[in-house]
């Protein structure tokens, strides 16, 4: 299991929370993920074979778009 989290600075409101975490959510091998709206932050935790491009890409896909990411 690994934690990373991405700054993804267009996250504005509980619409975008859902949207994200939506998304994310489908991703196989997402075990949680969790959006904090006033830190403009996704937190992900993932199985240890889900590419970090891949949790990237749904968030881009809702709209999104990714700043700093760490944890990787
Ligand atoms: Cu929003």
């Amino acid at each position: 299991m690994a934690t990373l989290t991405m700054q993804v600075p267009d996250i504005s409101c509980g619409h975008c929370k859902a949207a994200i975490e939506q998304a994310v959510g489908q991703i196989p091998g997402v075990v949680t993920v969790s959006v904090d709206v006033a830190a403009t932050s996704v937190r992900v935790e993932r199985a240890d074979g889900v590419a970090v491009a891949s949790i990237e890409a749904a968030i881009v896909e809702a709209g999104y778009t990714v700043g700093t990411i760490a944890g990787v």
